[in-house]
């Protein structure tokens, strides 16, 4: 796909992105400004902004899959997935207090992670290969954050923005891929002590493998490959839910057990 934003117009947005990120201040969609902005705009302006990360001594620890279910889809009114980039130091502690005050409007939602022990690459990737390349599985929440007014975007907009990729927290059990059925694992998500939001893992693509694979053609496209070693998020099972300050979330998957998070 082509691009139509010049370097200098890259360097601008990128500026504009991380600076909403720093402020934790909403800004307007990009394709406001640059409304003939393609998804490869987008990925080129996401590369740039992990690029500067990575120059600050950042470490890197994987990617996501987002918009990978069609609650996702459905709630955010863009039907194509994407894929962010992972920092070390975006990761929270199972259990801990998340502070809400350098987000803008944070959300979470329920997500398999795989963990790779193998080299995945290429255009063709399939399920699979990724079952064959994983380590183990571990649940896991995303607390992501829309650098975006109202939380609306479009879709070269959102990848602009690191697929919203704000915080993660893994927990539960770490289980071998093998032993389980990925794609019939059941997650309830409970606010505040109330079952808000369930499905299973199948609503992701089928299977969360499958987005996975997904992630790895994207990189594919982008002249990158995801190395072994990686933390790889497959993306949101249900709509996600809204928090604030005082907030608790408490996930329960079937297989994989339990992670919480609450919010100051
Ligand atoms: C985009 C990120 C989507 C997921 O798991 O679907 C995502 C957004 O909804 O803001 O992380
Ligand atoms: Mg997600």
């Amino acid at each position: 796909m082509n691009l139509t934003l010049s370097k200098f117009d890259v360097r601008h947005l990128t500026d504009r992105i991380e600076a909403a990120q720093l402020n934790a201040k909403a800004i307007t969609k990009l394709t406001d400004d640059f409304p003939s902005m393609t998804v490869m705009d987008g990925y080129a302006v996401q590369l740039e902004l992990r690029r500067r990360w990575l120059a600050q001594g950042r470490r890197q620890v994987g990617w996501k899959a987002g918009l990978t279910s069609k609650a996702k889809m459905l709630q955010m009114g863009v039907f194509l997935p994407g894929i962010g980039f992972l920092m070390a130091d975006m990761a929270r502690p199972e259990s801990s207090a998340v502070r809400t005050d350098d987000m803008v409007h944070p959300r979470v939602e329920c997500e398999v992670a795989f963990v790779t022990k193998t080299r995945l690459a290429g255009a063709n990737c399939s399920r699979e290969e990724v079952l064959a390349a994983t380590d183990f599985v571990v649940p896991a929440l995303e607390i992501i954050d829309s650098r975006f007014a109202g939380f609306k975007f479009d879709l070269p907009s959102v990848i602009a923005d690191n697929s919203s990729s704000a915080r993660y927290v893994t927990g539960g059990r770490a289980r071998y891929a093998q032993d389980l059925d990925l794609s019939t694992l059941g997650v309830v998500m409970e606010k505040n002590g109330e079952a808000t939001t369930l499905a299973a893992s199948s609503a992701v693509m089928g299977h969360p493998a499958d987005a996975v694979a997904l992630l790895v053609k994207v990189l594919d496209e982008l002249g990158e490959d995801l190395p072994a070693g990686s933390f790889v998020m497959s993306g949101g099972i249900t709509e996600a839910v809204p928090v604030k300050a005082g907030d608790h979330i408490l996930a329960r998957y079937q297989e994989l057990g339990s992670v919480s998070i609450r919010f100051i």
